[in-house]
């Protein structure tokens, strides 16, 4: 483990902090490109760890996000989820869990979440089959991670309407995925590799509710001065002050690719609104020279 959790100083409830230190990506990277419609080729490069993000604007039809809504709300495997992320939820996350329960769940998830599509184009799939072509030509293939012996969750979807300073607090993606009371997952194999890829397909969005990228992957040293090692959320948004970040407007029927080893947030959700923010999201990896394997 790094000891420069030594050398830091700003009192920050009970510890020692001085502010985040890590990887930051060249200018030139750090951005999101608009990709068209079955050209995953940027995908592939996020993975590859070349290319911060991909966004694909109306990758989804309004009537198609406003069906899978409906489907959504209808769906009685929906539950709520606690104070950290308060939110409506279908799937299930591997975050914090013992490995059998994370299969468990899993394979219950991926019994029901296809009634979210019922006479629809299931855009996951979709999705996953262009992504595999393009990785086809690169070599690999895409397969869902395996836990315990079990396919993991396909995807979540959730629905949420927050009124805090961010809709969802500054986080990585990356510490949950090597968290010790997982070890021997595959994913931890892949999240150490080239890039994390966070998908999310938005199926609807008030005013507001932009995604936040900041320009570091705090290493560990940083992370296990804020007690946030395994969890990677929350960043103090005083740690982050003066590094460089940017905002992603996101809209209904958007599907967007980013490395989720980068903090990154959802501004406030602004008008109490009636209409939250509702997306379908899973992680993908590189694992090795062969294979990309996706879970939640
Ligand atoms: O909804 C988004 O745009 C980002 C979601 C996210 O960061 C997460 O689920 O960890």
């Amino acid at each position: 483990m790094p000891e420069a959790v030594a050398d830091v100083r700003v009192e920050k409830e009970g510890l020692n902090f001085r502010g985040l230190s890590g990887e930051r990506k060249p200018a030139e990277e750090f951005r999101f490109c608009e990709g068209q419609a079955g050209d995953m080729s940027l995908v592939a490069d996020v993975l590859e760890g070349r290319q911060l993000g991909v966004i694909y604007r109306n990758y989804l039809h309004q009537e198609a996000c406003d069906a899978i809504k409906d489907n959504f709300w209808r769906n009685t495997f929906r539950y709520s989820r606690g104070a950290d992320a308060p939110a409506e939820y279908l799937g299930t996350y591997h975050y914090r869990k013992p490995l059998h329960r994370y299969a468990g769940e899993s394979a219950e998830a991926n019994r029901h979440l296809p009634g979210l599509f019922e006479g629809l184009t299931n855009p996951v799939e979709a999705f996953r089959n262009d992504l595999n072509r393009e990785l086809g030509r690169r070599g690999r293939r895409l397969r869902q991670a395996v836990c315990k012996g079990q396919e993991t969750c396909r995807f979540v979807m959730r629905s949420w309407s927050g009124e805090k300073e961010f809709a969802l607090e500054a986080h990585d993606d990356e510490s949950q995925c090597l968290d010790p009371l997982q070890d021997g997952f595959e994913i931890q194999t892949a999240a150490r590799r080239n890039a994390l890829g966070a998908v999310n397909l938005c199926l609807e969005n008030g005013s507001g509710g932009l995604l936040r990228m900041w320009n570091i992957r705090p290493d560990l040293a940083s992370k296990v001065a804020l007690g946030l090692e395994v969890t990677g959320s929350p960043y103090p948004p005083e740690c982050l002050d003066g590094i460089e970040c940017f905002d992603v407007p996101i809209r209904a029927g958007d599907l967007y690719v980013f490395d989720g080893r980068f903090v990154h947030a959802v501004t406030i959700l602004e008008g109490h609104q009636q209409t939250g923010r509702a997306t379908i999201s899973f992680l993908l990896a590189n694992l090795d020279d062969r294979e990309t394997i996706s879970w939640t």
